[in-house]
């Protein structure tokens, strides 16, 4: 009998070739909403994705970031993201995943990441670790912010939402060894649960974004919270992931920036 690890597992093998062999033959691309990119490569993505778990499971519940709900109020359900990172797909940057997360009773119980052009898988499953292909993942070991390396990722809205991310990209890129911006956030999490991160932060992500990269990311060892150090809510998709050994460090930061804008500090030459 097929586990869910080897659905999903499959799953994300399939689309992941699906999507590198359509790499830069992108028919269409559509906005949804004014700022959101979807390609027909991600709506096939997700057809194949959904065909395989649906065959598999056909009782589990599923949630696609292209396809919407099926089977709502299943105990157990899929989140589905066909292409992580379709901004830098639709460029030919490769940096772009596919993801996939099994949900239990509000928890993630299995998420598997999977970088076609890397050929990186990268799985965790409820007490059984993180693994990328046949190793086994921990965390870093990095105890200091201004020795670590972190990544974020600015809001699609970013030129129209208020609470913008430049503040903390310039703060904490003073603070460390860097800020990367990579652009898919399921991978950056799993590079938090390699230990190629030290830290992430991104806010307003969609479920289907992270719910995998959290399940990897815990069973490596990691932290997960918001961005103030509290328990991390899916609806509201802000997320700050690290070794662990560095959150404290990271969140008073973070707070000490509430509510701060760069306009405030970044304003060109100083008069004196
Ligand atoms: P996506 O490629 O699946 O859309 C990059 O900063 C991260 O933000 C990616 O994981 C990207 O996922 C996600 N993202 C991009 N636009 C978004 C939006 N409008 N709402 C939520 N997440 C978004
Ligand atoms: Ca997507």
């Amino acid at each position: 009998m097929t586990t869910p690890r080897e659905s999903a597992i499959k799953a994300a093998r399939q689309a992941g070739l699906l999507v590198s062999e359509r790499l830069g033959r992108i028919r269409d691309i559509d906005y949804k909403g004014a700022y959101n990119i979807v390609t027909d490569v991600d709506r096939d993505s997700e057809e194949l994705i959904v065909s395989i778990l649906r065959s598999d499971f056909p009782d589990f519940g599923l949630v696609g970031e292209e396809g919407g709900e099926k089977q709502a109020g299943s105990p157990r359900r899929w989140l589905v993201d066909p292409i992580d990172g379709t901004t830098n797909y639709t460029h030919g940057y490769p940096f772009f995943s596919i993801s996939i997360a099994l949900e239990e009773a509000g928890r993630m119980v299995l998420g598997v990441v999977y970088n076609p052009l890397a050929d990186e898988l990268f799985w965790a499953e409820e007490g059984k670790g993180a693994w990328l292909n046949d190793r086994r993942l921990a965390v870093s070991a990095q105890r200091s912010l201004a020795t670590s390396l972190l990544a974020t990722g600015f809001p699609a809205d970013t030129r129209a939402a208020p609470d913008d991310n430049m503040i903390r990209f310039f703060t904490l890129t003073d603070l460390s060894h860097g800020v990367r911006r990579d652009g898919s956030a399921a991978l950056d999490l799993c590079f938090v649960a390699a230990g190629r991160l030290d830290g992430f932060w991104e806010t307003k992500l969609s479920p289907w974004d992270v719910a995998a990269g959290i399940a990897i990311v815990s069973e490596a060892g990691g932290r997960i919270s918001d961005l103030s150090g509290q328990p991390f809510d899916i609806r509201k998709g802000h997320i700050l992931a690290t070794n662990g050994l560095i959150h404290d460090e990271v969140v008073a930061v973070l707070e000490s920036l509430k509510g701060r804008r760069l306009a405030e500090i970044g304003s060109g030459e100083d008069s004196n």
